[in-house]
């Protein structure tokens, strides 16, 4: 497959683009570099030495024999130039992470909120237009959120992307009252974002489902938990194809924060009770479930395919004491930045990916690895000082009143 990856530079793109690669399919990467400027804003590099994309595609290009295309292009603002070159390239496929991704970035400033908003929805929506403009047949796979979904159970697993309701009805259509029926339907399901950038994914969704029933456009949509590793079996072939590593209090998250945090010494911020249930997938799954998903598109007329795309759920506290027990490192509660609910269960439905044949990496296996191979390595690089999460989510925090719903 000749296959574009947008925002084939970051954290997810990069690792999908080389094991893409790998499996023999032609990758562009289409990338505006807004992550590195946002490092630069932040003044917060990845704890990993990440090279330039021209150094990285010559490295994978001596190691592996095969070319990595580059495309520099704002998806988000530069609309002409993403229709030409899905005319000119022609791609079967579009993997698209092209959006801002950390929710504590997304909600610092008012600025922050609206950057996120205005990039990551004209960036799908640009995709869409772009891909119905130019008249491929394109499959379109995106990153998506298990935060679109909230993180509480109501009661059941969460499923993968649509709910089955069923409603007793005692009027029909024009209004006459009728005996008691019932309605069976299938929605989306309803939506809770706990962040701007959570809810950027949200609206995400409705374009995907308006395009899908307007255009017969085929996609499919990911439903990610949270990340935690860095290696992939490609990124690890030589220290130039390296992978980012995020620690820091906007872009870090939970888990990868942890390690580093236990790699220098410096006591794991849990925030609150540390009672939120998350659901996790290493890195290494994450690009086995991008090829599974390109390889199982769904069909024109198909209605969006949503996979939820996670492997296991943990609560916060658990995780730090796990990894306090593993290294030894101490457990710090720390006032919560964050506006969410102290104490949450989640149980989530997967098989499809399973199904498919994805074989979980488990933290239990893969943990000790991680510290060893990343965080102990390049501690010396760590700014302690960008440690701390700053970014608050309301009014109330910023003048100092701690919150939690
Ligand atoms: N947390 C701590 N201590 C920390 C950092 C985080 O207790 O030092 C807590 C947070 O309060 C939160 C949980 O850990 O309850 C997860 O935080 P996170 O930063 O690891 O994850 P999140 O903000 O939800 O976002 C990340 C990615 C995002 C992705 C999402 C998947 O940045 O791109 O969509 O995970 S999910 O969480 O399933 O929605």
């Amino acid at each position: 497959m000749k296959i574009a990856i947008l925002g084939g530079d970051g954290f997810c793109g990069w690792p999908a683009a080389l094991h893409l690669s790998d499996q023999g399919h032609d990758v562009i990467i289409v990338d505006n570099f807004s992550r590195r400027v946002i490092d630069e804003e932040l003044e917060a590099e990845s704890l990993t030495p990440i090279r330039s994309l021209s150094e990285r595609r010559a490295a994978w290009k001596e190691i592996s024999g095969k070319e990595i295309g580059f495309a520099f292009l704002d998806v988000a603002q530069d609309y002409e130039s993403l229709v030409e070159f899905f005319r000119s390239e022609a791609p079967d496929a579009v993997v698209h992470f092209a959006e801002q991704r950390a929710a504590p970035y997304s909600m610092k400033s008012p600025r922050n909120k609206r950057y996120t908003v205005d990039n990551n929805v004209n960036a799908t929506h640009n995709v869409l237009a772009a891909t119905v403009e130019s008249g491929q047949d394109i499959h379109l796979v995106h990153l998506g959120t298990m935060g679109v979904y909230g993180y509480g159970t109501a009661g059941m697993k969460i499923p993968e992307g649509y709910l089955d309701v069923e409603v007793t009805a005692r009027e029909d259509a024009e209004g006459n009252a009728v005996e008691p029926h019932r309605i069976e339907q299938q929605i989306l399901y309803p939506t809770n974002p706990g962040s701007i950038y959570h809810l950027t994914k949200v609206l995400d969704q409705h374009l995907f489902a308006y395009y899908v029933k307007n255009d017969s456009l085929r996609i499919t949509d990911l439903h990610q938990g949270i990340i935690w590793g860095t290696h992939t079996e490609q990124t690890q072939r030589d220290e130039r194809l390296i992978n980012r590593f995020d620690y820091d209090g906007d872009y870090g998250t939970v888990l990868n924060r942890f390690l580093m945090q236990a790699a220098v010494g410096y006591p794991l911020t849990v925030h609150g009770t540390g009672g939120q249930t998350r659901a996790f997938i290493h890195l290494q799954d994450m690009v086995r479930c991008i090829q599974i998903a390109l390889e199982n598109p769904p069909a024109t007329g198909d209605r969006v395919k949503i996979f939820n795309q996670m492997t296991e759920t943990h609560r916060v506290r658990d995780l730090a004491e796990l990894i306090g027990r593993i290294t030894g490192a101490e457990v710090a509660m720390v006032p919560n930045p964050r506006k969410e609910s102290a104490e949450n269960e989640l149980h989530v439905v997967n098989d499809t990916f399973l199904d498919l044949g994805l074989n979980p990496t488990t933290l239990s296996e893969g943990l000790l690895l991680e510290v060893e191979q990343i965080a102990e390595k390049y501690k010396d690089r760590a700014d302690l000082s960008k440690v701390p999460a700053t970014s608050l989510w309301t009014a109330e925090q910023q003048a100092g009143v701690p919150s939690s719903i």
